[in-house]
């Protein structure tokens, strides 16, 4: 019942969000609206009623406040007969002390009800119910996302970036950890903020009812690129998770053509030192791993999308598409460009 209240408020909220996304034409990392009034997951659903809530009576206060207020200067006018403004002598009439007993005893009742609506919601929402879930290990940098799928036979462990696929209907662990300074890890749809902090580790879960694309945002404020810091989660049926789970573990396929193998050489000396793609000689750490580029969306954190026109603009000048991003302009030629993007849509 109160999950239903929770989407249908979320809907509504989400096409009033649509509208305003699809009036400022946002690029892709824009598509899904992020919106924190609605909702998908258990780990949503309370902590959406109680946001409501607090809403609704921030906004009763308000209109409240200010009703008192404009009777207030409103009634004062109308006894101006007594004389101009400010003649009127100063008296203390009594019964002032009621208002004051039913202002506090009025306030007092809200704060309180929220009081233990949010340390019930802080309880409900700590652990996940029903089965262990397993882990993903999520480490902010600036500023994209390194996203590391943990399992107890370390051949099914692999490493992504940007993009956590999900199963639906089933509650992960994430482990959130920081690379170089404090970011914040949030998909609104699915769950609160939990920092990424370096040096230690914070844990949070998540859970999505529905398959779908949910958009989150880095939401402590890093560095230059700081919005451009965008993470999805894109929450698959079981059977079309495992799937991906098991392609992602596949080393990169050895390119096929002349054009794609001469990329391949080109990219592990120019882009092999930061970058991992497994099965070749390019096992850099310190950027996205791209073993399967071509199963992601977008690129770097949302910033583009990964189209061929994309990429090429990104490998050709990765300060333009975001100034200040930690990938250096690589001074490509034409045909090297053409030949590095070549091999990079090989890595599916
Ligand atoms: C000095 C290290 C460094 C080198 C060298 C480098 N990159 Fe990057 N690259 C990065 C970093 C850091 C990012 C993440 C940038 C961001 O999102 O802000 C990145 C992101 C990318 C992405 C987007 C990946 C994703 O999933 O979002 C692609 C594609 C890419 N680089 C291709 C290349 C290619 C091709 C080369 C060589 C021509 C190259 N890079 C060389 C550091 C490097
Ligand atoms: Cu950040």
């Amino acid at each position: 019942m109160r999950r239903r209240t929770g989407e249908r408020l979320g809907r509504a909220a989400r096409s009033v969000a649509g509208l305003s996304a699809a009036l400022l034409a946002k690029p892709a990392a824009a598509a899904t609206p992020m919106s924190f009034l609605g909702g998908w997951g258990s780990r949503a659903y309370p902590v959406v009623d109680l946001t409501w809530e607090a809403l609704i009576i921030s906004i009763a206060v308000c209109l409240i406040i200010t009703l008192l207020v404009a009777w207030g200067a409103l009634a004062k006018r109308s006894r101006s007969a007594f004389g101009p403004i400010g003649a009127e002598p100063v008296e203390r009439r009594p019964g002032g002390m009621k208002w004051i007993v039913w202002g506090v005893g009025l306030s007092v009742i809200p704060l309180v009800v929220t009081l233990i609506w949010t340390v019930s919601v802080l309880a409900a929402v700590n652990q996940p119910k029903g089965a262990e879930p397993f882990t993903i290990e999520v480490t902010g940098h600036q500023w994209w996302w390194e996203v590391r799928y943990r399992d107890a036979d370390p051949s099914r462990v692999f490493v992504t970036a940007n993009e956590i696929h999900i199963p639906v209907g089933h509650p992960v662990r994430l482990e959130l950890k920081g690379a170089d300074v404090i970011h914040s890890f949030w998909v609104p749809a699915l769950a609160g903020k939990t920092d990424t902090i370096p040096g230690q580790t914070n844990v949070t879960w998540l859970e999505a009812d529905r398959a779908g694309r949910y958009v989150g945002q880095c939401t402590e404020y890093c560095g230059l690129q700081h919005a451009h810091m965008a993470v999805f989660v894109i929450a698959d049926p079981p059977a079309v998770f495992a799937h991906w789970w098991q392609s992602q573990l596949a080393a990169a396929a050895p390119p096929a053509t002349v054009e794609a193998q001469q990329g391949q050489a080109l990219f592990v000396t120019k882009c092999g030192s930061c970058h991992t793609v497994n099965g070749t000689m390019a096992q850099g750490k310190v950027a996205p791993d791209l073993t399967h580029l071509m199963s992601r969306a977008t690129i770097a954190a949302g910033a583009a999308p990964n189209t061929p026109a994309g990429l090429s603009g990104w490998i050709a000048n990765p300060q333009g598409v975001k100034p200040g991003t930690l990938m250096p302009t690589l001074y490509l030629s034409g045909p090297q460009l053409t030949q590095v993007r070549g091999y990079l849509e090989t890595l599916k």
